[in-house]
């Protein structure tokens, strides 16, 4: 992908996610949105098309944002820190899910366990390569490994976004391990 459509893909990401106030983009209950009013809310900064968001979308490392059935309306698949309700499905996670993170944060990860932050779920990965480029972004690279199968047999929730990120409220020290200890 181009610079400029990586570029455009962060600021459409953090409309759809965290600020669509910012340009003026409406959200409905399950967070979705008008294409060609985004493609118009977003031409000040960048000159995009409908193409172009599909291509953004379905990114080769992960996929961002869905369709709806008639093509009219997109929103971002995981990633929300406004309270939109997703309708995730319920679901059995793999025994071992990862969290990528920067070591920096390691001491509160293991004493405080993985909070959602500012966003609306601890987001989870299902292969170590994922949680490897998610937890770069924040410094030196430490991947946690989750006991998520425990988790789930002691009553504690599951979802999966159609991006294949695994979703939860939050994960207790005790089904953490630092991965290389
Ligand atoms: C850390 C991207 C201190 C947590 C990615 C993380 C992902 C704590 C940071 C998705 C903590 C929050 C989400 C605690 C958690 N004390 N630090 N108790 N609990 N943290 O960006 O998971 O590529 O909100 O480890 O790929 O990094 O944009 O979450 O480092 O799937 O599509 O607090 O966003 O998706 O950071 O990333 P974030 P994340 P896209």
């Amino acid at each position: 992908m181009s610079t400029d459509l990586v570029k455009a893909g962060k600021y459409i990401s953090m409309l759809l996610r965290h600020r669509p106030e910012e340009a003026g983009v409406i959200l409905d209950d399950h967070g979705w949105t008008d294409v060609e009013d985004l493609i118009k809310k977003v031409s000040p900064k960048y000159e995009i098309t409908e193409e172009m968001l599909h291509q953004m979308a379905f990114a080769p490392d992960k996929q961002r944002y869905e369709f709806s059935e008639d093509g009219k309306k997109i929103r971002a698949v995981h990633g929300h820190s406004v309270k939109v309700d997703m309708e995730y499905e319920t679901l059995t996670p793999p025994e071992i899910l990862y969290h990528g993170t920067a070591t920096r944060f390691l001491d509160s990860i293991m004493e405080q366990g993985l909070k959602k932050m500012s966003r609306q779920f601890v987001h989870l990965s299902e292969f170590t390569e994922q949680a490897e480029s998610v937890g770069k972004r924040h410094g030196k690279l430490v991947i946690l490994k989750v006991k998520a199968g425990d988790m789930h047999r002691d009553g504690i929730v599951f979802y999966k976004s159609v991006s294949g990120v695994w979703l939860t409220n939050n994960v207790p020290v005790k089904y953490l391990e630092v991965m290389g200890d």
